[in-house]
């Protein structure tokens, strides 16, 4: 039993299409609080978090950069609160808010001695700077903001950067050019869809929980609903074809489930206006219960250390 500990980030800033704002009702129509409920968890829904005041926006180039700038506030200091209480689960929201609830993970983590990790399962690797967007949408950012990149004037210094060599992307197949060079100058480990087709997505998988499991580490998870493939997740503004199926995507979240080593997640793009009878957000929450435990049958617990 989890205490799993429900925030509502009803970001909208990272982009410039509207409606992600709408997720985390989205997720409550769905139900998220009864399927964890279902699997004996703890759960307590914090309500929707608002952004720390903000000044007018001024920059031509950067779409709401001090909206962005005030969630990132907000959701550092409700990061490490909720970590305090047990599993956070971040209702996103568009991705712009994990340059705060990443930033906050990774500072409850060194408060506690435990290096961070964190999975980015996402069809785009949000490795951009301020200075490198072309499209000047701050949720293709927050990558390049944890590790402590710069170009991120007027953001909040990030208390604890992440460290490349704790970063695992899965599911890449869109990234723009400053993005691969920054990418392949850094130590992130990255897979795209061409080496899931080859390997099948256990296999990076595995060899990151390993290495979690080893370095007793605190691990967040941050799920982009474009990870996904469109056919079977189109509620999104981003979607780029040939992503994972719901099996691939299960199989990830019982993983993680079966490793234990998940300590909080970022559920994130979803666009409800753009959603079909719910089923993307129903698919979000089956993944998340999932994540959280749910199975078909009772199977030993796979190790990954
Ligand atoms: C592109 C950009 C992005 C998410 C799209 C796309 C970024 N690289 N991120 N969807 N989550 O505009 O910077
Ligand atoms: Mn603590
Ligand atoms: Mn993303
Ligand atoms: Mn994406």
């Amino acid at each position: 039993m989890q205490h799993c500990i429900l925030v509502g980030a009803p970001v909208d800033s990272g982009k410039r299409r509207p409606g992600c704002l709408m997720g985390p009702d989205s997720y409550r129509t769905a139900n998220l609080t009864r399927a964890l409920r279902d699997l004996g968890h703890h759960v307590t829904d914090m309500g929707n978090l608002k952004p720390a005041p903000f000044p007018a926006e001024t920059d031509a180039h950067l779409y709401a950069r001090n909206e962005t700038i005030g969630w990132t506030k907000t959701l550092t200091a409700a990061a490490q609160n909720a970590m305090a209480l047990g599993v956070p689960i971040f209702m996103g929201g568009d991705h712009s808010l994990s340059l705060g609830t990443v930033a906050g993970v990774a500072a409850h983590a060194a408060a506690h001695d435990r290096p961070q990790f964190v999975l980015w399962l996402d069809a785009h690797s949000d490795f951009h700077t301020p200075k490198t967007t072309t499209s000047g949408n701050l949720h293709g950012t927050p990558l390049a903001y944890v590790t402590g990149r710069d170009g991120f004037d007027g953001f909040p210094r990030v208390p604890a950067p992440v460290p490349e060599d704790n970063i695992c992307i899965i599911g890449l197949r869109s990234v723009d050019a400053p993005e691969r060079t920054a990418l392949q100058a850094s130590n992130i480990h990255r897979h795209d869809m061409r080496e899931i087709d080859e390997t099948g997505i256990a296999v990076p998988l595995a060899a990151f929980l390993s290495r979690v499991a080893k370095a007793n580490g605190a691990l967040h998870v941050s799920l982009d609903v474009d990870f996904l493939d469109p056919s079977v997740a189109p509620a999104v503004g981003t979607t780029v074809p040939g992503g994972a199926t719901a099996r691939e995507a299960h199989l990830v979240m019982e993983m993680l489930h079966d490793s234990g080593l998940m300590t909080s997640l970022d559920l994130v793009e979803l666009n409800p206006f753009l959603d079909e009878r719910g089923r993307t957000a129903q698919l979000m929450v089956d993944l998340a219960a999932s994540a959280l435990g749910r199975r078909v049958f009772d199977r030993p617990t796979r190790a990954y250390a």
